[in-house]
């Protein structure tokens, strides 16, 4: 690899006149910002156990009126990209977010898309564009990009989830604002009824809904038996994974990030392979090591961790008698349409 010269090779009066002009040089930097057969990654490997999360979240809870807060969240920052930027990962932003009993988070909407995994509690929804979403653990609920929500909690204890948006890219993107809205009318509509059984969706001419996000609640129920029907039917398939979609389109369920549920069976060790999203990783049942380069974690229930991308990752369930059952938020949809989405078997490069 040749030396293209530092900053300091040049005479600081020729940089400071550059410089004065909003001029800079691109060959000191080069290799910064093209970096040899690998990205940069600012993502660093980070775990999130759940149990120091929640009492901080509950003080929280005393300490702040959700009249006050709007939304109650402890944000999971990723130390790589300094606190302060409020990112998992390049593109991805983390909370957990905790509505008490009788709480009402108003209704809005923003350019970001949104998901909540429910973690805990009973008796919480979401309404979105109209649809109101109850929540049960493991649920999945979208929020995508522009459309109203807001969330109530009728049950006696409280609640907390997993948010999962693509800020960091919106922000990026100079493109991250929000609208307030008021109390939304609930309308009649059970969309996860509705698309309930992949391949028997409602009959375009007569039903369909006109609606780029169709389905905005996946109940963890569907996708756990779907899980444990591949685990049953396919010994052959070491990855017991689904995917959440859009049921009309077969699409990814959002446009940014992707969101799957993945099954180990008792005691299994799967190593998926390097690939260029980075990956978060949350325990809904059971518990799972996750070990990347010269990390490992050890993730019990509602644990959450993130990899950056690049990475090979070995999944691994410590229970010999119980599956384990994770929530996956990755950045491939983005790197599809970017046309930057890798996977490197062998860790080598394959750029075509
Ligand atoms: O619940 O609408 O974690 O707007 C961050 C921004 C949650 C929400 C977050 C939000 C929300």
């Amino acid at each position: 690899m040749n030396d293209l010269g530092r900053l300091e090779d040049l005479p600081a009066d020729y940089v400071a006149d550059l410089r004065a002009l909003n001029l800079v040089p691109l060959w000191p930097s080069l290799r910064g910002v093209l970096p040899p057969q690998i990205p940069s990654r600012q993502t660093k490997a980070t775990h999130w156990p759940y149990k120091t999360i929640k009492p901080l979240l509950l003080k929280a809870g005393e300490l702040t009126p959700i009249e006050k807060a709007e939304r109650r969240v402890l944000v999971l920052a990723n130390p790589g990209h300094g606190l302060d930027k409020m990112q998992a990962s390049a593109a991805m932003y983390l909370g957990m977010q905790l509505l008490l009993p009788g709480e009402w988070a108003p209704s809005h909407r923003h350019t970001p898309n949104a998901v909540r995994m429910v973690v805990e509690g009973e008796g919480a929804w979401t309404t979105v564009d109209g649809e109101k979403c109850h929540m049960e653990r493991g649920d999945l609920i979208l929020t995508p990009t522009g459309l109203w929500h807001e969330h109530g909690h009728d049950g006696d204890q409280p609640v907390i989830w997993l948010d999962v948006l693509d800020l960091p890219l919106a922000y990026y993107l100079e493109v991250s604002y929000h609208l307030n809205g008021t109390r939304q009318d609930v309308l009649p509509g059970r969309g996860e009824r509705a698309y309930a059984r992949g391949g028997v969706v409602p009959t375009p001419v007569f039903g369909r809904s006109g609606k780029r996000y169709p389905m905005l609640r996946y109940p963890w129920a569907d996708a756990k038996a779907a899980l444990l029907s591949i685990a049953a039917d396919r010994p052959d398939v070491d990855a017991v994974q689904v995917t959440y979609t859009n049921p009309e389109t077969g699409e990814d369920a959002e446009n940014i990030l992707g969101f799957h549920a993945l099954m180990l069976r008792p005691g299994q060790t799967l190593t998926l392979p390097a690939r260029s999203p980075a990956v978060v990783y949350h325990v809904i049942e059971g518990g799972a090591t996750v070990a990347a380069g010269s990390q490992r974690f050890d993730l019990v229930e509602a644990d959450t961790c993130c990899i950056p991308g690049y990475t090979a990752t070995t999944l691994s369930n410590p229970s010999a008698s119980q599956p384990a059952f994770l929530f996956l938020a990755d950045e491939s949809p983005l790197h599809r349409k970017l046309g930057v989405y890798e996977v490197r078997p062998d860790n080598q490069p394959n750029m075509p």
